[in-house]
Parts: C-alpha cells; structure tokens; sequence
C-alpha cells in the first residue's frame, strides 16, 4: 500500500472544501451534501482499516440522512455483528474527516501505527445508501477510498439503513442470518410472518390492510419489493413511494407525522380507525397513526409499539412457563405515561439512557430479552444466547415456543427495522384480534410537544442523568425546573441535537395548552 495514492486521491477527486469542524454524533457524520465528498472518501479509508484491523471482517458503510431534509446526506459505519461502530473509532473517524488535504497522509499512517494495523492483510466493505439524487456521488467517494488502500468493496446500491446492518451481520456469521443478499433478507421475515399467520389473515376486531406512508424514501421501494413476494398476507397501499415531485421526509415520514402530530402530505380517504404506518427516509424507524370518528389524529408512537411488543414477549415467556428475564429501555422522550404503564401495570424493569441506539441497544443487552424503542419509533428486541437456546430447548414440547422463534426470526435484532417492526406489530395484533382502539387504549399518553431552538452554539448545553438534567450553562437547570413547577404532570428537559445544528425542547403537561405553554416557556430560557 503507498499512503501517496491517498493523498493523490483525496487532492484530486475529493479536496477537503470546508474547515468547519463536523463530528461522528449519534449517526454518524450529516450535513448538507456538496460538503461530504471528502467525509465520504476519509469513510472509505477507515472502513478499509477498521475491517483490518477486525482481521478481516466484513465493516459496513451506511450513506444517508435519515429524517433529515433532501438537501442532507451523512454517513454511517457498521461493526462486524452489524452494531454501531465502536465508540473508540467514532473518534478516530471524526479526527479522520477533520485534517487538512496535506495532513491526510500522515494522520493515515498514524491511525496504522497506533491500531497496529497490518496493512498487507484483506479487507472487507460493503457500502449502501438511500435514494437521495446526490448519494450514487457519494458512494461513488467511499468506494474510492477503499480503493486507495487497496480494499475490496462491495456495493449493494439503495438499501434501508437496517438491511446493510442485516448484510454485515450475515456475512461475518453465516449460521444465523444465511447470505447477505436482499433476496435472503425478505426471505427470511417473510418467512417468519406468514408462518406466524397460519392462514389467519383476519381475527376478531384485525383487518388485513393498512396505508404506508414511505417517506419518498427507501422504505417505500422495499415495501414494493415486499409485497411483490407476499402472498397477499398483508395487503398495503403504499404512499408518498419517492415518485414524481414528492422530496424525501418533506411532509411525510415518521418524522414529520411524530413531531408535528399530523398525518402525512397524500393520505388518501380512508375508514376511521384504519391502521396507517409511517416509516423515515432510510426505513430505520417507524410510527403508527390513525384518525377517529371525529376525524381526529391519534398516534401510536414508539413508546407504544415497545409496551405492546414487551406485553405480549412477557405473555409469551409465562405460558411457556421460561425462566428469562425481560426488561426495556427508553430514553428521557418516552411520554411519562408510558413509563407509568410499564411499571406499574406491565410490571417489567424499565431504564432509561442518552439518546441514540447504541446506547439503548447497549443497555438492552442487560437482559435475557431487551426491548428498546425511542419514541420517534427506532427500535427493536434483543435477545441473549441462553435466551434462545432456552426458547429453542422449550420448542421441542411447546408450540407456543414455536412461535416464540418465528418471532425471533421476525426481528432484526441488529438494529431497529421499521418493516421488521411493522411486520411484528400486525402478528401482535392479529394474534390479539385487536384494532387500533384497542391498542391505544392501554394509556392515555400525556400532551407533549418539541422544539428546535438555533442558537449561536449548541454545544454549551450540557446534560446528565440520561440528559434529563442540565449542567451547563449553570443555572438553567434551576430555572427550568421553576417553570416545570408551576404544571401539573409537568416535565421539560433541554439537550443539544446530535444530527442538526439545533437545541431540543421536550416538554409535556396534564393537557394540551399547558404543553404548549411549558415548551415555549423553556424554550425561551434556552434562547
Ligand atoms: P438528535 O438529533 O441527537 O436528537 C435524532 C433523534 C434520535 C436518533 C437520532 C438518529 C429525537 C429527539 N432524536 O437525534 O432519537 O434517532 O436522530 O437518527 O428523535
Ligand atoms: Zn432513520
């Protein structure tokens, strides 16, 4: 390998344009797309070492921006076991990105030397990305910078955020998921679902159809290609599908249907009470909604999905009669009146922690099967070794247990998996026979409400005690908290956004004008 190829690349092809300092943060590194070629090529170049440097294993590079705007895009790498990337390397990927074109040679060399990294040893990429028009350019940049270290890349084209994860995790433990490609990947959960349906399209108060709304993004496209191989076990109108003039996430997605608390742009005339899915632009998370007699919006969101997934998981573990410990994991967005729910009447230890996957898949992995859903809908189930072997030990005399692994095969355990997860909410609920009333009735959420406030730099807020307590700047914990006082069921807290250049305001309140008056209220001690 000669390092000069890097810098002979990265001057001609991908010159680093802009000095301002970017960060690897929750996912990965976003921003506004005519700034990333150089990111993307630096990405190349560590996911080629980082693959060395894990003796080989395959390491996957995800370019997207999720929820973000059109004009966005960012970039993602995933771990051999298709986990986020280890925290050690987001700070060696972020010093990476931010050197200067002359330096780039250099800090490669040091990254060798430090890591120990054998560069005469193979090396394993795979790069996908979402159907933004600039991200074919940008995946074009990452595997040139596998390239330039003489890498092999693989590329997969547009993909969902969760099927690259599945494609890593396949590859570098052939037993478990089969091979890496997009036809295994809807083999295997549409496998699992329709055998988790036994024919049963319909039960008591369950109907069969549902409206997706795809955000104009990837998870649009995958919901085609799934119900192109689908028996008709579901039967889905897909909208906002990323055709004609629809952008992506732009009034549509469940992003915007979680935040705003309305339904997405193109909703067509449906029943009252008809399930209704919205998905984000690279269909990692998902939302439920519908509309009522009154025409009012109602929203099950991922606190939602994460109670009804861990009551049924806890009914399941009891008529199976298994010794597993469940617990879930939230962060400080779940609606207090979820939490109240699960402590008191599911009865399952609940933590919660800093915003971000990883830090919640993390603290899932705690117990013999974790649950965790952030309230905008990214999640998914984790279950340990000895909990399958246990189910699998139990199949053999229970056919419930049976089930118990189809629903395991259901999941995709790597990451939060909107189709996945969707695909496990209408097997729950088929299996209840229930509609959406029944579903939300189990609580009643608490008016809540966010707000995006710019300020000149968002980084001098900083928080503790999974972010619910503030800090820095001193002080403006205590005002908060004076505000908060004066509501009833009042909570607020403030944190910095990891993806936009923005601080959050989350508050809620007994009811909805007081919600609206909390955030306002907190948002202006921020400003
Ligand atoms: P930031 O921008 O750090 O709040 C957002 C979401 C996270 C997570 C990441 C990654 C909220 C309040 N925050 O992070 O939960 O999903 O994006 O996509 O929804
Ligand atoms: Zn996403």
């Amino acid at each position: 390998i000669n390092l000069r190829t890097v810098y002979a690349f990265a001057r001609e092809m991908y010159p680093k344009i802009s000095t301002t300092p970017i960060q690897y943060g929750t996912a990965g590194f976003r921003g506004k797309a005519e700034f990333l070629d150089s990111v993307m090529f630096r990405m190349g170049v560590l996911a080629t070492l980082r693959s060395r440097y894990r003796e080989g294993a395959v390491i996957g590079v995800m370019i997207t921006a999720s929820h973000n705007p059109e004009p966005d895009n960012g970039v993602k790498l995933i771990d051999p076991k298709g986990e986020m990337l280890e925290s050690s390397w987001e700070t060696i990927a972020t010093d990476l990105v931010n050197v200067s074109d002359q330096e780039l040679e250099q800090h490669v060399a040091k990254i060798i030397k430090d890591n120990n990294i054998d560069v005469t040893t193979s090396s394993h990429v795979f790069v996908g990305m979402d159907n933004r028009y600039h991200s074919p350019r940008l995946l074009k940049a990452v595997a040139d910078g596998v390239i330039a270290l003489k890498g092999n890349v693989r590329e997969f084209g547009i993909v969902t955020t969760p099927m690259m994860h599945f494609f890593v995790v396949a590859s570098n433990t052939k037993e478990a998921y089969g091979k890496p490609t997009e036809e295994n990947y809807y083999e295997k959960l549409i496998s699992a679902f329709e055998k988790l349906r036994n024919g049963q399209l319909e039960n008591g108060k369950y109907r069969n159809n549902l409206i997706f709304d795809g955000a104009n993004g990837v998870g649009a496209r995958k919901m085609l290609q799934f119900l192109k191989r689908m028996n008709n076990s579901l039967a889905v109108t897909v909208i906002n599908q990323g055709i004609g003039s629809g952008k992506i996430n732009e009034e549509c997605g469940a992003d915007h249907v979680k935040v705003q608390q309305r339904p997405p742009i193109s909703m067509p005339i449906v029943e009252p009470y008809t399930r209704c899915v919205s998905v984000d632009g690279d269909a990692d998370r998902v939302v439920y909604f519908f509309s009522d007699e009154n025409g009012q919006f109602q929203l099950l969101d991922g606190d939602r999905i994460a109670t009804l997934v861990a009551g049924y998981l806890m009914d399941l573990v009891k008529s199976c009669e298994l010794d597993l410990r469940l617990g879930l994991v939230q962060t400080a967005y779940a609606n207090g009146a979820s939490t109240d729910y699960i402590v008191n009447e599911l009865k399952v230890p609940v933590s919660c922690v800093p915003t971000g996957v990883k830090h919640l898949h993390h603290k899932a992995l705690e117990y013999d099967i974790g649950v965790y859903f952030e309230a905008n809908g990214h999640g998914t189930i984790v279950f340990s070794d000895s909990a399958k072997l246990t189910i699998s030990e139990a199949a053999k005399t229970k056919p419930k247990a049976r089930d118990f692994l189809l629903i395991i095969d259901l999941i995709n355990e790597t990451v939060g998996d909107a189709i996945s997860d969707m695909l496990l909410v209408e097997t729950i609920l088929n299996h209840k026979g229930w509609d959406v009333r029944d579903w939300i009735s189990s609580y009643v959420d608490l008016p809540n409400q966010q707000l995006k406030i710019h300020v000149k730099d968002r980084n001098v807020i900083k928080t503790t005690d999974a972010e619910r307590v503030c800090v820095k700047p001193e002080g403006l914990q205590d005002e908060i908290n004076q505000v908060v006082a004066n509501y009833k069921r009042g909570r607020a807290f403030v944190r910095p956004s990891g993806t936009e250049d923005v601080v959050r305001v989350y508050a809620e309140a007994s009811t909805k004008e007081d919600t609206h008056q909390l955030a306002y209220e907190v948002g202006i001690l921020v400003q």
